[in-house]
């Protein structure tokens, strides 16, 4: 877990350069640092036990020996030192999407802000109206971004979560008084947000698994600590775990009941009163007579049904697809033969076209699209017509060699009035063409839709990246017609993409189990900008499995031959 307390560590660093207006260099150097480390596969201790701190990238000699420092001290000096000069609430009001440092700097320095609380209080009450540089739009903005972070804090998205239950299994697993032990709630459930972590355990002997869970490294506060259930806070995110001891012979009961959701759980035992039993955490009874409760399985064909996976128990119609037989068969990793959307050091990734594919040869795929961001998008190195060309020799080379195919990709930029900017000539060169919206968000609904069934209707564009837009905790998603969308893509051979980051996983499962019904195609991608992030691709499946997703439906599931000839229209 050092990897993620060191990449905030150095996330708060960057914040109080920013405010203190030093050298953007600086700034993105830790920025840059505390994306390595989020995405760091192995554990930061052991990488700097083999010495090998600077081959993450974006650490150097400095931020080596201050990862020293925080493995050894758990806390490094120079932040101290910042943080000294530097009220705590104002690194806090940095958080707020839309407030940069020069505005956070004003209201302090101005109207002695130096809380999210205070400054909540002073927009509603009208307090920044006089103050030169806000505008009404701004107040608005502040709003709702404050609204952004308090509900960001009551969840996280489920990468952070997966980690945290990571390490407390592993701390866990090990001891010899535990027989079962499985995480349940919606982290079992693969949601996309995560609000606490539930994890159950069978023993005959609880009592010290109870003590060592709480007093684990990364406990910062015990919420309860008793023999059948604690409760903890987290030091990562201040997320919640608990730990609950059930008997042995209702283990697959009460993982049942523990997983959900509420509703799933409301509809199966409605289901249960009209057989005449009874369904609770403990098993399924007749009367008194207990008829299952030892597995899930034992309960699901009590019910006369198929196993319900715990990705599609939402309430969605699974139960009556379960006892018809007609559940899904999902996607899983296996089906996947590459991915779609990985930026090189073209554009702003950080990977040269052979390191990545040289990585993907690890993954069993048969083929990754390198799309770079396309001219105008110059913020993110978006490469010019010379470029395409230089990049497009190079990977007709590196693929007389490689033993996964690269193909030559692009993700162009849907300009505001729906065009592509690119002229044919240069994107009938790619094999891939991703089509994504990365500016002017605030369009309306008509014009933002509109935006999107234009590039559909492009007849190079093959796939749209990150329909909806949302960025967890900074951006809601643009409001767009789902329906005129989905149409747009089923009618041109567009696929719509599952776009794998982790502050992303767009489109949503819902609009996935939508649009699915709408006989829309999807492509999966990771959207890496450095190697671990090719990781990524499972929570884009646990997306596309939550939206009922089989392999017809994914064109990453196509091979090689097939999909060239997919993506040819
Ligand atoms: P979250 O909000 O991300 O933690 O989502 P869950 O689904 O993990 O919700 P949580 O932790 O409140 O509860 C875990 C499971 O326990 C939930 O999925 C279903 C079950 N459960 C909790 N409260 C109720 C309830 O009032 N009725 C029923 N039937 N089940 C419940
Ligand atoms: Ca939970």
């Amino acid at each position: 877990m050092k990897n993620q307390e060191v990449a905030r560590i150095f996330r708060e660093i960057a914040k109080i350069l920013e405010l203190k207006g030093e050298n953007v260099f600086r700034i993105r150097a830790y920025e840059h640092a505390a994306q390595s480390l989020d995405n760091l596969e192995d554990a930061i201790e052991v990488v700097a036990g083999k010495g090998a701190l600077k081959e993450i990238p974006g650490i150097g000699a400095d931020l080596a020996e201050k990862i020293k420092e925080i493995i050894k001290t758990g806390k490094l000096k120079y932040l101290d030192e910042l943080k000294k000069k530097m009220p705590d609430g104002l690194v806090k009001m940095m958080e707020i999407p839309s407030l940069g440092p020069k505005t956070v700097k004003k209201l302090y320095e101005e109207l002695k802000i130096d809380s999210v609380e205070k400054l909540e209080k002073a927009v509603r009450e009208g307090k920044l109206k006089n103050l030169e540089g806000i505008r009404e739009k701004t107040e608005e903005n502040i709003l709702r971004g404050i609204g952004l972070i308090k509900k960001g804090a009551s969840r996280q998205p489920i990468n952070f979560a997966l980690n945290v239950a990571k390490t407390f299994l592993d701390s866990l697993k090990v001891m010899e008084e535990i027989d079962k032990i499985e995480v349940a709630g919606s982290l079992r459930r693969q949601k996309d947000t995560v609000k606490d972590i539930d994890i159950l355990i069978t023993s005959k002997n609880p009592k010290p698994i109870m003590d060592k869970f709480v007093t684990l490294p990364l406990v910062k506060e015990i919420l309860a600590h008793g023999e059948t259930k604690s409760s903890i806070v987290a030091k990562e995110n201040n997320m919640q775990v608990d730990l609950r001891v059930v008997e042995d012979n209702s283990f697959g009961a009460a993982l049942l009941y523990f997983t959900g959701s509420k509703e799933f759980n409301i509809k199966l035992r409605q289901l249960a009163i009209k057989k005449g039993l009874k369904v609770n955490e403990y098993g399924v009874f007749r009367g008194n007579k207990k008829l299952a409760g030892k597995t899930e399985k034992d309960i699901f064909s009590l019910f006369k049904m198929d196993y319900i996976p715990p990705e599609l128990r939402e309430d969605r119609g699974e139960i009556d697809a379960a006892i018809c037989g007609k559940l899904p068969k999902l996607v899983g990793l296996k089906d996947i033969k590459g991915d779609f959307h990985v930026h090189s050091k073209y554009s702003d990734g950080l990977s040269s076209i052979e390191e990545i594919a040289k990585k993907i040869e690890t993954y069993n795929y048969e083929y990754v699209a390198i799309c770079d961001h396309s001219q105008s998008l110059k913020v993110a190195g978006g490469l010019s017509k010379e470029e395409v060309y230089k990049k497009l020799k190079e990977i007709e080379k590196i693929n007389k060699e490689s033993k996964v195919r690269i193909l030559s990709g692009t993700e162009v930029d849907i300009t505001s009035d729906g065009g592509i900017d690119y002229s044919e000539s240069i994107l009938k060169e790619f094999d891939v063409v991703i089509a994504a919206i990365h500016t002017g968000f605030k369009q309306t609904r008509v014009q933002l839709t509109k935006r999107i069934t234009s590039a559909c209707k492009n007849k190079y564009v093959n796939i749209i990246a990150h329909p909806t837009g949302r960025l967890w905790g900074v951006r809601e998603p643009y409001d767009i017609d789902i329906d005129e969308i989905c149409k747009a893509a089923k009618d041109n051979q567009v696929a719509l993409e599952i776009n794998c980051y982790p502050q992303r996983l767009d489109l949503s499962d819902a609009n996935v189990m939508h649009a699915k019904k709408k006989g829309v195609k999807f492509a999966l991608g990771t959207d890496s900008h450095q190697l671990d992030q090719l990781r990524s691709m499972g929570l884009g499946l646990s997306v596309a499995r939550r939206g009922w997703l089989t392999k017809t439906d994914i064109i990453n599931c196509l091979n090689f031959d097939k999909l060239m000839e997919w993506l040819k229209k």
